[in-house]
């Protein structure tokens, strides 16, 4: 086919000249209407469960963003600090963007097992998102798809996949291009899918006409802010992620700093708690990915069958699965206070201190705090359960029995 390109903007800026790759014509108008439509219809058939299209303003973000900077609220996460404002900033990553495609997959792998494991404190919870393979590779690979198959429809054209990868604020960009709301926890979230969901995006350079952002439906609802263990929805959709379970498991490298350590109960990788609290998440959608399904028995096994893998164990059984990013220390490290936090067993004892002085200083300093944990919880001795977080999680238990029944 000989692709003829001419270019010039209609005075809607919705339609640009550029090559059709249409059996009966060789060069033609694209109808961006038309273009964001099959984008959309495109997407779902690469296994997106929602595409929508923004514009790259974030601007009312900044102050946000910049608040939330300059009160520490990314912890250790450098990576944040480093590019400061710039994450309202798409067109600075990309030049010449000037739209994003946001795109939702939905992650919730069946029989999530929630109540079941956050009863058991000697099971392992590791949140629903990473029980399977890691959603980035997947993801981009769809989104890079995506951008081929728009690529085949209209010359000179553009793009970038990104998922978490970039320096750029996505439930915005997600929220405006109509794929749902900010919840009062800072996740996104939809009426007819819940929150449980990954975010990606491509960044292009067509002027897709953007879609629209869809009405905040939390209401006076403040179940989210009321359930965190850590407290760590400070205010209504701030998250201080240093007091967050899911920075604490995953992003922090160091000692996770004591006063959280009976909080994050068998908490061992990430944290569903202010999502599985949220009434929305009773319309939540299973994944129908077999890579966000359970590998290794992870969404039901005990704390004490994980710490006993070493560390060549650790890293091929992790293979291709967000945890391996922790590495084994970290790994070791939540899990010894997830021991702490288990029932009073000999075996775990035996098996914290059989530990001691294997892998680190700061491992070992949690097998200590986790061994007097477990000592003092020996039968004659009074508890020292955290008499709040364990009401709040067996609060959370009732809830998810009752409202999400399906994934109990
Ligand atoms: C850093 C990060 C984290 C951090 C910080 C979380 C956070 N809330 O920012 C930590 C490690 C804690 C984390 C945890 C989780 N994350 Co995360 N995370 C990210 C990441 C990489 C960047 C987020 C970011 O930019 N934060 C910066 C802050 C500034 O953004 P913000 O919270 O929206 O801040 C706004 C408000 O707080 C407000 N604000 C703040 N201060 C002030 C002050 C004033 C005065 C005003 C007016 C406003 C205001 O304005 C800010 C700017 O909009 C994104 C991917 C991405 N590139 O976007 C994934 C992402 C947000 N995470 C995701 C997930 C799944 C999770 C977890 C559920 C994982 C888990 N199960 O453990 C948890 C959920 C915890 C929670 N309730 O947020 C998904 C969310 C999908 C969805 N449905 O929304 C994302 C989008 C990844 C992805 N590609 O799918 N995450
Ligand atoms: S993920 Fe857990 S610790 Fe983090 S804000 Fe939500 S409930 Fe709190
Ligand atoms: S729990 Fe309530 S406040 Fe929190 S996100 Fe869901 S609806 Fe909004």
């Amino acid at each position: 086919m000989n692709h003829n390109t001419k270019t010039h903007l209609s005075s809607s800026l919705l339609r640009l000249e550029c090559t059709l790759n249409q059996s009966n014509s060789t060069s033609n108008n694209i109808d961006y209407t038309q273009l964001a439509l099959d984008i959309k219809k495109w997407g779902k058939e690469l296994g997106f469960n929602d595409v929508g299209v923004s514009d790259l303003d974030l601007s009312a973000q900044e102050p946000g963003l910049l608040s939330w900077l300059a009160n520490n609220y990314h912890g250790d996460m450098s990576y944040m600090a480093k590019h400061g404002v710039s994450r309202a900033r798409g067109g600075d990553i990309q030049p010449g963007a000037i739209r994003a495609i946001s795109a939702r997959m939905d992650y919730l792998p069946t029989n999530a097992q929630f109540s079941i494991i956050l009863k058991q404190p000697d099971h392992a919870y590791i949140s629903r998102y990473a029980l399977g393979r890691d959603y980035h590779k997947l993801m981009r690979k769809r989104l890079k798809q995506l951008g081929d198959k728009i690529a085949q429809h209209c010359e000179n054209f553009n793009f970038r996949p990104f998922v978490d990868s970039a320096p750029i604020l996505e439930r915005p960009l997600a929220e405006k291009a109509g794929l749902g709301w900010i919840g009062k926890h800072s996740l996104l979230l939809n009426q007819q899918a819940g929150s449980w969901f990954f975010l990606g995006e491509l960044l292009v350079d067509i002027p897709l006409p953007v879609d629209t952002k869809p009405k905040n439906e939390c209401g006076k609802c403040v179940a989210c802010i009321k359930i965190c263990p850590t407290q760590a929805i400070v205010e209504p959709y701030i998250v201080d992620a240093r007091r967050c379970i899911s920075y604490l498991t995953i992003e922090l490298k160091t000692a996770i700093p004591e006063e959280f350590r009976p909080l994050m109960g068998n908490r061992i990788y990430g944290c569903d708690d202010c999502q599985l609290i949220c009434p929305w998440n009773k319309f939540a959608k299973l994944s129908v990915e077999d890579d966000f399904q359970a590998r290794d028995n992870l969404d039901n096994v005990t704390l004490l069958e994980l710490y006993a893998w070493d560390e060549a164990t650790f890293l091929k059984k992790m293979e291709g699965s967000p945890i391996r990013r922790i590495g084994y220390e970290c790994w070791q490290r939540n899990i010894s206070v997830a021991l702490g936090n288990a029932h009073y067993d000999m075996t775990i004892t035996n098996a914290l201190s059989y530990k001691l002085g294997a892998i680190s200083t700061m491992v070992d300093e949690h097998i200590e705090w986790a061994l007097t944990q477990q000592n003092l919880k020996k039968p004659q001795q009074p508890t020292i359960f955290s008499p709040k977080n364990k009401r709040l999680t067996e609060r959370l238990i009732r809830s998810i029995e009752k409202g999400l029944p399906r994934d109990a």
